[in-house]
Order: C-alpha cells, then structure tokens, then sequence
C-alpha cells in the first residue's frame, strides 16, 4: 500500500493482488506479488508493481498484467467494507452490484448513496405480503416454529384484529404437541380441534364455519410421504388457504435450500422466518425470498407469545436486516 500511494497518491485502491512465479520453468524461481492499483474509474492506472522479493536475489523481468482482469469482480472501494463483507456473503452470491456500487462512489464520493443503492436493492426484492385468507396453514420441518407461531399470530387475529379465530392442529404424533397448542388456545380462550385425519379435518373445518380465521398447524413429518403429500393436494382448497412455510433462520444455508426443495411443490402462498433474535446473519431470509419468488407473511423474533412477531412488510425486513448486520446507521438515517 504504501509503494502504491507513493505512486499514485492518497486515493489509490488496490484492486487485485497476487503471487506470480519468475524464473525458468520454475527453477531460481522466488515469490513474487503483482499489485494492481486504481485512482478514479476513468484513470484506472494498471502498473505492475516492483515485485516485492528478497533484497538478496537478482530483479527479474516484471509481468506485465492485462489492463483489466476479466471475469474477476471489482472489490470495492476501501470505505465501502461494510458493504462488501455483507455482499460477500452466502446470500447474495448471486448478485454483482459491486461494478454500479464503485461508479456511484467514484461519482459521489458519498458512502450513504452506496449504502441507499443496497438498501433499496434489498428492499425492492420482499414482496408486500397479500391479506391471509380465511384457513392459514404452517408447514415447515421439525421444530422450526410452527406452533409458536400460530399461537402468535392467533393472539394477532384476535386481540389486534378483533376476529374470531378457531384452531386445527394435525400434527397428532405427539402427545405434548397437542398439549402445547391447547394450552396457548386456553389461555386465549380460542377453541381447538384435533385432526387425526382429513375425515376429522373436514369436521373441524365445520365446527368453525363460522369462525373469521382458522389456524391449521402440521407435522413436518408427514411431509416426507408422497401418499401423504398427494392427499394433502386433494383435500385442500387452496383458494380458501393460505399456505406458510416456517424456516428457521439459525439453519444453515444449505439446509435452508434443501427444506425449500421439499417444500416447494406444495402450492405456497408464503414464508415465514422464525429465530431472528438466535442469530447475526439473517440476510438468509434475502436468499430464500429471491429463490422462490413469495412474499414473507411474517418473521418472529423471540419465545414470547404474542409480542415476538413482526409483519413481513419491506421496510420493516429490509430494517432488521441491515439492524443485524450491525449497520445501526441505516436505521437511525432512517433510508
Ligand atoms: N428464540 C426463538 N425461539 C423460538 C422462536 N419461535 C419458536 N421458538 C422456539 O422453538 C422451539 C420449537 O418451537 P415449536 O413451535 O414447538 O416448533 P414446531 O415447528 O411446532 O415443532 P414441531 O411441532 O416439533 O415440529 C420452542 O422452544 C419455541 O419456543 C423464535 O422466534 N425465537
Ligand atoms: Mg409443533
């Protein structure tokens, strides 16, 4: 760095930098850097370095790079590291902002226009979520959420909304999963039913004709049988249904894309993602919403029912978003 400033000035990035080998096919070989430098865009200087090598050995010709390294995607601009290490992430691998992101600092010179760039970028990808229907249904795999949150979002429908809500669960495997449901239920004074099978479910569905909103919990088990899955499709109208599937933002990306993949044939309606508050990186949520193209219904943050649920409006994600990657800022500029 301080060779580069010495040539170029204060203002100099290093844009790329590697070893390179010298020598005749790799005999009296040494190590060698090749710097790459830039001022402003339209003066991108590409000046090999004085390889950096031990004062002892003789100089050896110098490389001479191309003018530009194709196929290599520009780093950003050294104020702009916080930028960079979010888009360096997982989640936006598949985006190369990084080219407008330098133009817009080299025109600017502002960090705050950069950062609007991503914000908005970010914010214009999360659908507004369309109103629940009049069945709302979780799916999602083993302890991801799902009673959880139906249990917040009947305390939502109810107290915030002022309608009348009934509950279904079918997730009958455990005896304690159907305790648990009852027992939020009883403490909000909703009543609930139990579906060993879509006979009963269809019963229950009568029992709450009246209801304004009914809350269907599952088992993510019984996901994982195609005979299952094909009754599912046959039972349902989805019409009437809104179809969640709860992620888990603690999971790992890769397990993240897998749950979506077995998922995805179900006729979904949107995401919801549960843990926000067990985890630093929740730009995982960016990923999945550009995979599959929904809306995110709802993300909850906290074990506390009702109060740990957040709407999946844009402003409100795309806050959190950048809120958990430590860029306080944003919010407090409000962009
Ligand atoms: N920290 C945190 N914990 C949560 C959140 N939502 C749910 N939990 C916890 O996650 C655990 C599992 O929640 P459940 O609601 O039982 O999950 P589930 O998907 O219904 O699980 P199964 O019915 O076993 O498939 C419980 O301890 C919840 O309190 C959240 O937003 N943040
Ligand atoms: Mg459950």
């Amino acid at each position: 760095m301080a060779k580069v400033k010495q040539e170029l000035g204060d203002e100099a990035v290093i844009l790329n930098s590697r070893q390179v080998k010298s020598g005749w096919f790799g005999l009296f070989a040494s190590k060698q850097v090749e710097v790459i430098a830039a001022l402003e865009k339209e003066q991108i200087v590409t000046k090999p370095r004085q390889p950096v090598q031990a004062q002892t050995e003789p100089k050896r010709p110098v490389v001479t790079p191309p003018p530009r390294v194709v196929g290599t995607a520009p780093k950003l601009h050294a104020s702009l590291q916080h930028v960079e290490s979010l888009l360096s992430t997982e989640s936006f691998a598949d985006e190369s902002w990084e080219e407008t992101l330098n133009e817009l600092y080299y025109t600017t010179k502002s960090v705050e226009e950069a950062e609007r760039y991503v914000y908005e970028q970010v914010k214009s990808s999360f659908i507004e979520p369309p109103e629940a229907k009049r069945y709302v249904m979780v799916v999602g795999p083993t302890g991801v959420g799902k009673t959880t949150t139906l249990a917040k979002l009947a305390a939502h429908f109810k107290l915030k909304e002022g309608k009348t809500v009934g509950l279904i669960t079918t997730d009958t495997y455990r005896i304690a999963a159907i305790e648990q449901l009852k027992t939020y239920a009883e403490i909000m004074s909703i009543p609930v039913e139990v579906a060993y099978d879509f006979h009963d479910f269809k019963r229950a569905k009568q029992l709450f004709a009246r209801k304004d909103i009914v809350l269907i919990d599952t088992a993510g088990r019984n996901f994982r049988d195609p005979a299952y899955v094909e009754q599912f499709h046959e039972h349902h109208d989805f019409t009437e249904t809104s179809l969640s599937l709860v992620l888990s933002l603690t999971s790992k990306m890769k397990d993240m894309d897998m749950i979506y993949s077995q998922f995805e044939s179900l006729p979904l309606s949107s995401l919801i993602f549960t843990k926000a508050d067990e985890t630093s990186d929740i730009h995982a949520m960016y990923r999945m919403v550009k995979r599959s193209g929904l809306p995110v219904a709802w993300m909850t943050d906290g074990q506390e029912v009702p109060d740990d649920l957040i709407p999946g409006q844009a402003d409100l994600l795309t806050k959190r978003l950048f809120e958990k990657e430590g860029w306080a800022r944003w919010t407090k500029q409000g962009v």
